[in-house]
């Protein structure tokens, strides 16, 4: 299919429904219509930034006990509207419910299930930073007309049969993948068409540019450290090469420039709240992007397992994430691996950290 031309609506028919396979004519392309919709109709209110009086607090707290905006409920209710009338969900989840929504009377149920992030990087909003909506669509194997269960939405990543985020950035983009590759729309404003711009998006094997929140080390387990101490150290180090590192807040904005130029973003595991496995959340966060990562060419682990792998236990679970070009997320995999095996001595000694009596041959 042609960048420039094929619409979001061609490219769906073209893929799903005129193609035998699982999902043909069983209504998943008018699924993800409709979330592209909400997507548009979201575009639209942050575009207004404070003229659209929805900036700043909502004065309450989400399941999780974070402060949510008045965009996270705006945004939560402008994907319920435009996806729960059209007979092909069962129900919902997001960040900002506690439980399941399910279809309401007069409503029809149908068989996929949609989880969904409405507003991810929120606390970018206020200062116009770049935020996005993040999506992931399962499908359901109860019979259609009980109510969804918690049940029906702990199941592993791997079997979504749809994911996506959009990126409202200078342009207002979604990105997609329904099994096959991963594609991106560019909304073309004035038309109210996403316009098949970026088709089948590969991440570079190879990448010398990080993300995590630094604030955090003093916090990380030691393979996380020894990644991070190595990529600081660049030429001089073992890496002889230097790298860059970004931090945008926006889990959104880190994946999009990963899938558009590599990297390896991570929100490992730390002990600051050492009861939390992670800071993102696996049904809404984790495992849509681990799937476009994947479909992409890149991989994506919690450290020691890959993320699509992993079934929920809860509907709000928290996961540490890896991500990104293969090689970089395999090397950080491996750096686990050796720590669990106590096979990385030269690099997490007491000595070698506090002292660096250890330091390896610092190639000149
Ligand atoms: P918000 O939606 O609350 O802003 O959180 C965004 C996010 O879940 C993810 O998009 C970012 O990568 C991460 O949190 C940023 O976390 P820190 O604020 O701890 O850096």
């Amino acid at each position: 299919m042609q960048d420039g031309r094929t619409t979001l609506s061609k490219f769906l028919i073209d893929t799903l429904d005129r193609k035998p396979g699982p999902h043909a004519a069983t209504g998943l392309s008018a699924l993800l219509v409709d979330v592209a919709a909400s997507i548009k109709t979201i575009a639209a209110a942050l575009t207004r930034g404070a003229l659209g009086g929805q900036h700043g607090s909502a004065l309450s707290v989400n399941t999780h006990g974070e402060e949510q905006k008045k965009l996270d409920l705006v945004t939560n209710d402008i994907f319920l509207q435009h996806c729960e009338w059209d007979g092909l969900l069962a129900g919902m989840v997001s960040e900002e419910m506690d439980g399941v929504y399910a279809v309401p009377e007069p409503y029809p149920r149908g068989e996929y299930l949609l989880a969904f992030d409405p507003l991810d990087g929120s606390s970018n909003i206020d200062i116009n930073g770049v935020v996005g909506s993040i999506f992931s669509v399962s499908r359901r194997s109860a019979s259609r007309h009980e109510a969804p269960s918690e049940a029906d939405f702990l199941r592993p990543g791997s079997e979504q049969v749809a994911a996506g985020y959009a990126i409202y950035g200078p342009a207002t983009m979604l990105v997609i993948s329904v099994g096959n590759g991963t594609h991106g729309f560019t909304l073309e404003r004035d038309v109210g068409n996403f316009v098949l711009t970026h088709s089948d998006i590969r991440i570079p094997d190879d990448s010398c540019e990080f993300a995590i929140n630094v604030s955090n080390e003093r916090f990380w387990e030691p393979p996380v450290r020894r990644y991070v101490k190595e990529c600081k150290e660049g030429r001089t180090g073992c890496r002889a090469q230097d790298f860059n590192m970004r931090w945008i807040a926006s889990m959104v904005a880190e994946v999009h420039r990963i899938l558009m130029r590599g990297g390896v973003f991570m929100y490992p595991r730390d002990f600051k709240t050492p009861e939390m496995e992670g800071r993102l959340r696996l049904l809404y966060e984790a495992n849509p992007m681990s799937f476009l990562v994947e479909q992409a060419g890149g991989l994506s682990i919690t450290g020691r397992e890959r993320i699509l792998d992993t079934t929920p236990r809860t509907l709000h679970q928290r996961v540490p994430v890896i991500l990104g070009s293969r090689n970089e997320v395999a090397r950080i995999q491996r750096y686990h691996g050796e720590y669990d095996r106590g096979e990385d001595k030269p690099f997490t000694s007491p000595l070698f950290n506090e002292r660096s009596l250890f330091l390896p041959e610092t190639p000149v």
